[in-house]
C-alpha cells in the first residue's frame, strides 16, 4: 500500500510539476538518435503506442543497461536510479501533437539505395519458390534460407521491430517488410540486396500487396491513415486519412488484400465500420452492392475509391472466406465474432469466438465435405474449429495454453499450433486435420518460448521458432514430426515460405 501511495505520488509529481529533468536529459541523451519529437531517427520511436509493446526487458532496464546487438548505450553511469525512472514514464506519455506525415513527409523519408544492382535473374541457384524468409527481432535481421538445403543465402537488417508477415510480389522476386515504426523495406530477393525504404506512417499495424504487385497499402494507427505505395519505387500513391461516416477518426486495426474484388479491406479500431479500398479499373462494374453513402458515387479521378460498410461491433481482425465475400471479424471485447457479406455489405452470421481469438492467424482445411476455419485465442488454452457453410464452432480443441499463431499446409495432415503465454509457452501441439486431436506436443527446448510455424513448399518440413535471443530455427520432418536440424537465431519470430504466400496457401495465414 505504503509503495503504491509513494508511486502514485511520484507519478503525480511528474505528471503536474513541468517535467524539466527527463525533458532536459531527454534533449540531451537520447533526442540525438530518437528524434526531437521522440519519433524516431537512427533509433526507434519512443512513443507510448510502441513502448506499450515492449515485450521482454522493460523500458528502464533498457535505458539502464542498453540493448545488445544495437548502437542503445547503458546509461547506468549518466544518470540516476531515479532520472531514469522519470525518463522512462516521460517516455510513456503521449506525444501532445502528432506532426503532420502526408505525403511530402512520407516522401521525403524516402531513401534509396544507390548501390542496388538490379539482377533479372537470381544471383543463386536454390529454388527461387522455395525461398523462406525468418524474421530475427533479436537483432533486427531476416535470414533468406533455401527451403531444400536450409543454408542461409543472405542475412540482411531491417528496420527495428519489424511486425507482421512479410509480402511478397506475385512472381516472388521483391519482399516487403514492415516495422512497427511505420518503415517499408523494399528488398529484392534475386539479387540479395535492399532496394529502398519509406516511412509510410509514424506507427503502423501492417502492411497488404495487391494480388497485381503494383500497390502496397499500409495500415497506420498515427497518424489516422492509411498510405498506398507503388511498389515499383515505394512513391506515395495516396495517403487516405481515415474518419468513420460521422467524421470520428479512427487507428486501423488491419488492412489485407482481397484478390477476386481488386481492393484492400481494412476494419477500422475506433469505429463501427469495414472499408474496402478499390484499386482496379472500374469496380462498380465488378456487380458488387456498393454502399458509397457519405462517400458519393466512385469518381475516376480517384484511384482507390472507398466503399465503408458499418458493422455492429469494432473489428479488431478479421479472417476471408477462400471466396473473399465473407469477412469473419473478431469482436473488440473478445466475447465473440461476425460474419459479413462483402457483397451486400452487412452482417450475415454470428460467431462463438470467446476468449479473443487472433483471427489473422487463422488457417483453414477440407473437412469432410466442408472447409473449416481455425483459430488460436490470445486469453483462452484453445484452438476454435468453425464450419465455413454454417458458420457453427464444429470443436473447441483444449490446448495448454493460448496460442498465437496456427499454420499447416495442404500436403500436410497436421496443424501446428503453438502456447504462447503462460507456463506453458514451450510446447508445440500438432493436431489431426482429420480427428481435430491432439497427437503430439513437442517440447524442444525446456521453458523457452517455442512459436510460429511455417512450412516448405512442398510440405515435407516445418520450421518452428525458438523464440529466444539465442534462439534457433528447428527444422522437423512434418510427416515423422522428429527433429531434422536447428539453425542458430537471434530471436526468430515469422517464416515466410514464397510458394506458401504467393500461391495463398490454405494452411497460411494472409
Ligand atoms: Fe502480431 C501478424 C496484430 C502482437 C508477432 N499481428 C499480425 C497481424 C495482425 C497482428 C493484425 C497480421 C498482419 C499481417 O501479417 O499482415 N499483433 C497484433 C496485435 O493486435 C497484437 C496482439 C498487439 C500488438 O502489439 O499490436 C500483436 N504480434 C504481436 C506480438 O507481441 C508478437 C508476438 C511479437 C511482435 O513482433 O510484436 C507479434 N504478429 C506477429 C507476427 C505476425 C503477426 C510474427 C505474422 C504472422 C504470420 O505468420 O503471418
Amino acid at each position: 500500500m505504503i509503495r503504491l501511495i509513494v508511486s502514485l505520488s511520484v507519478l503525480a509529481l511528474t505528471l503536474t510539476a513541468p517535467m524539466a529533468d527527463p525533458v532536459q536529459n531527454y534533449v540531451e541523451n537520447c533526442q540525438e538518435c530518437h528524434g526531437a519529437e521522440r519519433l524516431g531517427g537512427l533509433g526507434p520511436a519512443l512513443i507510448p503506442q510502441t513502448l506499450g509493446r515492449m515485450r521482454g526487458p522493460n523500458l528502464v532496464s533498457v535505458i539502464r543497461d542498453g540493448r545488445e546487438a544495437t548502437q542503445m548505450p547503458a546509461f547506468s553511469e549518466t544518470l540516476s536510479s531515479e532520472q531514469i525512472e522519470e525518463l522512462a514514464v516521460f517516455l510513456k506519455q503521449p506525444l501532445a501533437d502528432v506532426p503532420p506525415w502526408g505525403e511530402v513527409e512520407i516522401m521525403s523519408s524516402r531513401v534509396m539505395n544507390e548501390d542496388y544492382k538490379s539482377a533479372d535473374t537470381p544471383v543463386w541457384s536454390s529454388d527461387p519458390m522455395n525461398i523462406t524468409l525468418a524474421v530475427e527481432t533479436g537483432d533486427h535481421h531476416v535470414s533468406v534460407l533455401d527451403g531444400d538445403t536450409f543454408e542461409t543465402l543472405d542475412r540482411f537488417e531491417t528496420p527495428f521491430a519489424v511486425h507482421g508477415g512479410p509480402k511478397f510480389t506475385p512472381n516472388g522476386r521483391f519482399v516487403f517488410i514492415m516495422s512497427r515504426d511505420g518503415w517499408v523495406q523494399k528488398y529484392d530477393l534475386y539479387a540479395l540486396q535492399e532496394v529502398g525504404r519509406i516511412r509510410a506512417g509514424l506507427n503502423s499495424r501492417n502492411i497488404a500487396i495487391s494480388h497485381d504487385g503494383k500497390w502496397l497499402a499500409v495500415a497506420n494507427y498515427l497518424p489516422n491513415s492509411l498510405t498506398i505505395l507503388s511498389t515499383d519505387d515505394l512513391s506515395v500513391a495516396k495517403v487516405k486519412s481515415v474518419k468513420g461516416k460521422d467524421g470520428t477518426p479512427s487507428r486501423i486495426s488491419a488492412v489485407y488484400q482481397a484478390p477476386p474484388r481488386e481492393s484492400f479491406v481494412l476494419a477500422l479500431k475506433d469505429v463501427p465500420e469495414i472499408w474496402e479500398v478499390f484499386y482496379g479499373p472500374n469496380p462498380p462494374q465488378m456487380g458488387f452492392a456498393h454502399d458509397w453513402r457519405d462517400e458519393g458515387p466512385v469518381k475516376s479521378e480517384d484511384p482507390f475509391p472507398i466503399r465503408k460498410i458499418t458493422t455492429p461491433d469494432y473489428l479488431d481482425d478479421f479472417f476471408f472466406d477462400q471466396s473473399y465475400e465473407y469477412v469473419m471479424g473478431a469482436s473488440r471485447s473478445g466475447e465473440g465474432g461476425q460474419v459479413i457479406d462483402l457483397v451486400i455489405g452487412q452482417k450475415t452470421a454470428d460467431l462463438d469466438l470467446p476468449g479473443m481469438p487472433h483471427l489473422g492467424s487463422g488457417i483453414t482445411w477440407k473437412y469432410g465435405d466442408t472447409t473449416v476455419m481455425a483459430t488460436p485465442h490470445l486469453k483462452d488454452g484453445a484452438v476454435t474449429v468453425i464450419d465455413m457453410s454454417t458458420w457453427k464452432t464444429i470443436k473447441r480443441i483444449e490446448t495448454l495454453g493460448p496460442g498465437f499463431f496456427m499454420r499447416s499446409h495442404e500436403n500436410s495432415r497436421y496443424v501446428w499450433v503453438d502456447v504462447f503465454f503462460g507456463p506453458n509457452k514451450d510446447v508445440m501441439h500438432v493436431i489431426d486435420k482429420e480427428s481435430l486431436e491432439i497427437v503430439k506436443t513437442l517440447r524442444p527446448v525446456e521453458g523457452a518460448t517455442v512459436a510460429h510455424v511455417e512450412f516448405t513448399r512442398d510440405g515435407g518440413h516445418a520450421l518452428v521458432s525458438v523464440w529466444e535471443d539465442d534462439g534457433a530455427v528447428i527444422i522437423y520432418d512434418a510427416e515423422t514430426l522428429e527433429e531434422v536440424r536447428r539453425l542458430p537465431m537471434r530471436k526468430p519470430s515469422g517464416k515466410y515460405n514464397v510458394w506458401n504466400k504467393i500461391t495463398f496457401s490454405e494452411g497460411t495465414s494472409h
